[in-house]
């Protein structure tokens, strides 16, 4: 090889492997930046809440993976929660059953965490009509660690112990749920259990005890819930919303709190108009749906003199209490008897456009449902029994005389009456159980 060659030779050579040192040197340099950008995006996100238990920012969510062993209870009960500044939810994971725990949290000075929980933990069959309170209190034995012991609220007696690990922001497998938990619980109103007292407490301002009628268990009526000035209120609302309204068979319907995924196979949580907040909220504040379960779904119905509704149940989609506001005009509203795992029906009848469900024999009670009142049910009535409104061909309904009217002292009724028949607004108000909106996210990871 000449020497010029040589030359050439070597500058390529030469300017080859600066090329390439150039080259790798570069993607070294791309590399690190791309690593380190994503530790400091790690550090910044993760730190907030996995550093320690309370969270530093106000808005700030931790969530946590927890085993608990309560007494009596032969498996080990395993879920997912998430905490808030002095607040905490919990949903156990499938196998377990279903359910929720809501409730609140303090750190003390000593380093304790003390809180208390309504719990409930229910099967589709078993839906218990009151939580279980519980206390706990629980130490950081390690960062994101905590163990503790869970105390029945009244007896003080210990009924368990936990241990809760946080989930690392960065872990996969946890961001369908993060994502879920941060969406779900950024919307809600701070929650306190001042504002959301027990069940069992008296603190409400509405006895419902003194409206409670008839055999089954357990139904109240209560006449002039709402005033006229409200009913008017919401006449204008309805004419504000006359383009949600949907025609179905033997009335118009609005669905609001929740709308079908875009896959058709889930339910996608949506927020209530204003006028249904406050509706709910008030339903709230006088204990008719427990803490727990907040009303998130709302059925406005609309009939004309002659409609009504066909003998059903809700569906075991809700629990575990409706609340049936009336406006405008009066109409009957029947019980059928008891039919024990009715619920389990699925089907929707495309006749009558409700769930599918068949009374099994007459109706056991009937009410007269006043304009501005509501009616409450729960407990067996809500589970195993069927309701319905009839339609009425000359808009004259006859209160009947071979059923029992249950709430004839508090709706000015008797037997054998004849009661006009106008339009009719109801708004019917439910839980939808939490774990049917965005069903994906339920993928739990024991521990
Ligand atoms: O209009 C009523 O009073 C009954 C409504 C009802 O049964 C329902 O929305 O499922």
């Amino acid at each position: 090889m000449h020497a010029a060659d040589r030359c050439r030779h070597l500058r390529a050579a030469a300017y080859g492997r600066q090329v390439g040192s150039l080259r790798s040197s570069r993607c070294f340099f791309v590399i690190f930046v791309h690593v380190f950008a994503r530790v400091l995006l790690w550090c910044i996100m993760a730190m907030p809440c996995a550093a320690d238990f309370i969270p530093r920012a106000a808005e700030c969510t931790s969530y946590w993976s927890f085993r608990a062993r309560l007494r009596d209870v032969d498996h080990l009960l395993t879920g997912e929660a998430v905490a808030r500044p002095s607040e905490v939810r919990a949903v156990p994971a499938p196998s377990c059953g279903h359910g929720f725990a809501c409730g609140s949290w303090t750190l003390r000075p000593s380093g304790i965490i003390e809180g208390s929980l309504q719990l409930y933990v229910y099967t589709v069959d078993s839906m218990p009509d009151s939580p279980m309170d519980v206390l706990f209190i629980a130490v950081k034995v390690a960062p994101g660690q905590l163990r503790g012991c869970l105390f029945d609220a009244e007896s003080k007696r210990e009924t368990g112990f936990f241990a809760a690990s946080e989930v690392p922001w960065s872990r996969l497998a946890c961001r369908t749920i993060r994502r879920r938990a941060v969406r779900e619980y950024a919307s809600l109103p701070p929650f306190s259990l001042a504002a959301h007292p027990p069940l069992r407490a008296q603190a409400t301002p509405l006895r419902l005890e003194d409206y409670r009628v008839g055999a089954q268990s357990p139904v109240y009526y209560i006449p002039a819930y709402f005033s006229a000035a409200e009913e008017v209120a919401i006449s204008s609302q309805l004419t504000a919303s006359e383009h949600l309204w949907r025609s179905m068979r033997g009335r118009r319907v609005q669905e609001c709190g929740s709308s079908l995924s875009a896959d058709g196979k889930g339910l996608v949580a949506e927020e209530l108009p204003p006028w249904l907040q406050s509706v709910c909220q008030r339903l709230q504040r006088d204990g008719i749906f427990p803490a727990v379960f907040p009303p998130n779904h709302v059925t406005v119905n609309e009939y004309t003199r002659t409609q009504g509704i066909a003998a059903h149940a809700d569906g075991p989609i809700y629990a575990p209490v409706v609340a049936i506001a009336s406006f405008y005009s009066s109409a009957a509203f029947y019980f059928y008897g008891r039919q024990p795992r009715l619920r389990k029906e699925l089907q929707w009848d495309e006749n009558t456009d409700t769930p599918a469900h068949k009374p099994d024999g007459p109706p056991v009670e009937c009410l007269l449902l006043r304009p501005r009142s509501l009616l409450v049910f729960s407990g067996s009535a809500f589970r195993e029994q069927c309701h319905e409104v009839r339609a009425c061909a000359d808009a004259r309904e006859t209160l009947p005389t071979s059923v029992p009217l249950v709430n004839g002292h508090l709706a000015n009724a008797e037997q054998g009456q004849v009661v006009e028949r106008g339009r009719r607004v109801s708004v019917t108000v439910r839980h939808l159980l939490d774990i049917l909106l965005s069903p994906e996210s339920f993928t739990f990871t024991d521990l």
